[in-house]
């Protein structure tokens, strides 16, 4: 009896661990267009971009979650609209500053949870054109820099809202509610894909406020696509890709990885993917917050993302008056320091060559893998698990010194003259066939 109930949890266990979360509503068939499947392409090619938590909510410095946290009521929270002046916002700067790091494009919120939209909307008044005196469109002028300068952009868009009274009712079940909510999204969803030019990729947040509803997504999808088949569609929804989706994107984690907890029971997709993470710990603007990474750190993340295939999306929360905090500007420009001397080894590159090991990960790019080695093994040798390909030569990033190396039945060992334990990511080029 002991046995047979050890068992039974057992199988639950194993079960809930394998069980994947998926969206229960029925979706309607996706057949990417050609130009969709290109921008696919072109996404992973990029790596690299900027993700933009940028709202009312920075006047208070205390991150975008400002309103939960602090219990702020809606009437009162409704008062900081009026003291958003960013006077020292200059989006060619912004965009200066995401190219300076190697960042291809960058992701910012048209609206976050808190309901103020940061764009002109005739969907509502309450947004950056009618409720504030600053009275200029950021997406706008953001769109017209990022143009100039050759970098993608995107729209971050929460489902979830906490102002809304459609929202509140229609997560209540009135139905009708609902429907005008959804209503709302579309309109404003509209204005983002049809006023800014051609937009990279919409990025949904908020989905797991309302784990069992039904988003009307086929509604919502089948817009973006009918009105711009090439803008790619992202869902932070934590759980399986739905059809109409194109990038299936990690929350504070590698894809595949579950060490922020938002991940659980996700499994990797053969969507393109990407990851999203801090430079600190908040996303929104917080002048509390100095848990800052260092650029190793950062690097390392990049590079471990590329290792599993996917990209990386930086974020940083401009302050108050529109600039971004100078501690991130300094690590930026140190990360784009390493990424014009190695980008090569990033760019372009696909991965999920080998799973990451203790001392770092793969990349390639037609013949060639690069090997990074990001934490220095204690042996005087770098042992290649799993590695099938016949390899020609190796040497070192330059190709200035080849590289003595073996390769066996159960993978290949490199013997490097010497590892330095300080660099931020030693590369190695191999070249195969
Ligand atoms: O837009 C960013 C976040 O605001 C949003 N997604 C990223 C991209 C988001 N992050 N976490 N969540 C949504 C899920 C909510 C987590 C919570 Fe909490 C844990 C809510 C309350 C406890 C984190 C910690 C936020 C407030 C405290």
């Amino acid at each position: 009896m002991k046995k047979l109930l050890l068992l039974a949890v057992l199988t639950i266990m194993v079960n809930q661990v394998g069980a994947q979360v998926k969206y229960e509503y029925p979706m309607p068939e996706y057949t990417p267009t050609e130009g969709n499947l290109q921008a696919r392409k072109e996404f992973q090619d990029m790596k690299f971009g900027m993700f933009i938590h940028w709202g009312v909510y920075s006047v208070l410095g205390d991150g975008e979650w400002v309103m939960y946290q602090q219990k702020i009521k809606l009437d009162t929270y409704k008062k900081l609209p009026k003291f958003f002046d960013p006077e020292d916002f200059d989006a060619d700067e912004w965009v200066k500053i995401a190219k300076a790091a190697g960042m291809k494009y960058i992701t910012i919120t048209s609206r976050h949870h808190d309901s103020f939209s940061m764009f002109d909307t005739d969907a509502t008044d309450y947004d950056i054109i009618d409720a504030t005196r600053f009275d200029r469109d950021p997406l706008k002028e953001l769109a017209e820099a990022c143009k100039k300068e050759g970098i993608k952009l995107n729209f971050y868009y929460s489902l979830l809202d906490w102002a809304r009274d459609d929202y509140k009712n229609g997560k209540k079940g009135d139905e009708e509610a609902w429907g005008d909510y959804v209503k709302f999204m579309k309109a404003q969803l509209t204005e983002l894909l049809t006023n800014y030019g051609e937009i990279g990729c919409i990025w949904f947040d908020g989905h797991w406020d309302r784990k069992k509803a039904n988003w009307n997504y086929d509604e919502l999808y089948s817009l973006i696509h009918e009105l711009s088949p090439n803008t790619l569609i992202a869902n932070n929804h934590h759980i399986q890709p739905i059809p109409g989706e194109d990038i299936q994107t990690f929350e504070r984690d590698l894809p595949g990885e579950n060490k922020g907890g938002y991940s659980a029971g996700v499994e990797i997709s053969p969507l393109p993917l990407e990851s999203c993470a801090t430079m600190a710990k908040t996303w929104g603007f917080d002048l509390n917050d100095t848990k800052f990474k260092t650029t190793k750190q950062l690097v390392h993340f990049l590079v471990k993302a590329a290792g599993k295939n996917g990209n990386l999306l930086l974020n940083v929360g401009p302050m108050p008056n529109g600039e971004i905090q100078p501690e991130f500007v300094s690590t930026l420009k140190e990360m784009g320091e390493w990424a014009t001397k190695y980008g090569e080894s990033i760019y372009g590159t696909r991965g999920g060559v080998i799973k990451t090991q203790d001392w770092g990960t793969i990349t390639k790019k037609e013949n060639t893998l690069y090997v990074h080695v990001l934490d220095a093994p204690t042996e005087p040798y770098i042992f290649i698990p799993e590695l099938m390909e016949k390899i020609k030569s190796v040497s070192s990033f330059d190709g200035a010194t080849k590289i003595k190396f073996k390769q066996v039945k159960e993978g290949i060992f490199l013997y490097p003259a010497s590892l330095d334990d300080e660099s931020i990511d030693t590369i190695f080029k191999m070249e195969i066939r």
